[in-house]
């Protein structure tokens, strides 16, 4: 009997065991099963859009995927994550219509100053066939699918400098930070300042040591890096209401089921909605802010830097790019 007994415990035993094992093998199959999402982005982790894309998407997707975020250029440095995604070597970033344009000449028309008039113009614009025709460009040149875009905020000039700035002839000479694509020196340009390339993970060293004399970035970015310990204005320019785009592999995308696809486009969306309500939000409150942190922050002559900035694109290279009719189109959107 004992010896029975013996022998129903060790064969439960390792019946047991083999029950375990192929349970846990079955739940690291699944686990492998799962498809990693590597994100790239020069932004901290603290930043709004950040955040959005840690919690919203990648709990949206957590069934079938993984979300794994390097900030801070970790993994790609700035500007290069288009090129590592259309190559297969990564899935996702946070790009912007700057990098688009240095790859989809059509695109610089999105960089253009004072073009979009407040975040709902822009999210209308994207939401219309014009983004539609935008993002088909993107995926068909590029293998890159933009999900959607995101309102990144009003970019503002920042200067460590005392002197005021109402007009763009009072930025002649003055070494404005500007990410490092033609697109954006002209931006520079347009508004009347020097403009000097710089990787944005430099710049708070840059306006510390006075290697540059300002950058330009909107107020939530600023508070984020905590430009203001190294600066002593904001100017109001408000000339570009910045936009990017959650970009996502195109090689994953189509390896998704219908159903994927729909979790990961409904969760991008969630990301890019909370993100935009607290950059808004933010927005409005951090004048204050940086008043009582001792800077001065003041609206210059908007109406000088807009005349100023839309003249040269109209004139420049960049304009001979942009899709016949689509100015007028996007001015049209109510
Ligand atoms: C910057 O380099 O100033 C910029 O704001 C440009 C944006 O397009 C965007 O790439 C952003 O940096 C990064 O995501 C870091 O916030």
């Amino acid at each position: 009997m004992r010896v029975k007994t013996k022998a129903i415990r060790s064969a439960l035993t390792v019946c047991m065991a083999a029950a375990i094992s192929v349970s846990t093998l079955g739940s690291s199959a699944m686990a492998q099963d799962k498809i990693t999402l590597r994100m790239s982005t020069p932004a901290s982790e603290t930043d709004f859009r950040s955040q959005g894309l840690a919690n919203q998407f990648a709990d949206g997707i957590s069934e079938f995927a993984t979300y794994e975020p390097h900030y801070n250029d970790s993994l790609f440095k700035q500007g290069t994550e288009l090129v590592a995604i259309a190559r297969g070597n990564l899935e996702m970033s946070i790009t912007s219509a700057q990098e688009l344009a240095k790859l989809i000449p059509e695109w610089s028309i999105f960089t253009a100053g004072y073009l979009m008039r407040d975040p709902e113009h822009q999210r209308k614009v994207f939401a219309s066939d014009i983004g539609k025709e935008m993002y088909q460009l993107a995926e068909d040149k590029l293998g890159v699918k933009l999900l959607n875009v995101v309102y990144f905020g009003t970019r503002q000039l920042n200067l460590r400098t005392e002197d005021k700035v109402m007009t763009p002839e009072d930025l002649d000479g003055l070494n404005l930070r500007m990410p490092g694509t033609d697109a954006w020196q002209f931006l520079g340009k347009a508004l009347g300042a020097n403009p000097t390339p710089m990787a944005f993970t430099e710049v708070y060293t840059g306006l510390q040591t006075g290697a540059i004399d300002g950058q330009d970035n909107p107020l939530p970015t600023d508070k984020d890096k905590k430009f203001h310990e190294v600066t002593k204005q904001i100017v109001l320019t408000g000339h570009l209401v910045d936009m990017n785009f959650f970009a996502f592999s195109k090689k994953v995308w189509d390896k998704l089921t219908a159903e994927q696809q729909e979790a990961v486009s409904t969760a991008a969306q969630a990301a890019a909605d909370w993100t935009t309500e607290q950059i808004v939000a933010n927005e409005a409150e951090l004048v204050d802010f940086f008043k009582g942190e001792g800077l001065d922050v003041y609206e210059p002559d908007v109406d000088a830097f807009r005349t100023r900035a839309q003249a040269m694109y109209l004139e420049s290279d960049f304009s001979k790019d942009w899709p016949e009719g689509l100015l007028d189109r996007i001015n049209a959107v109510q």
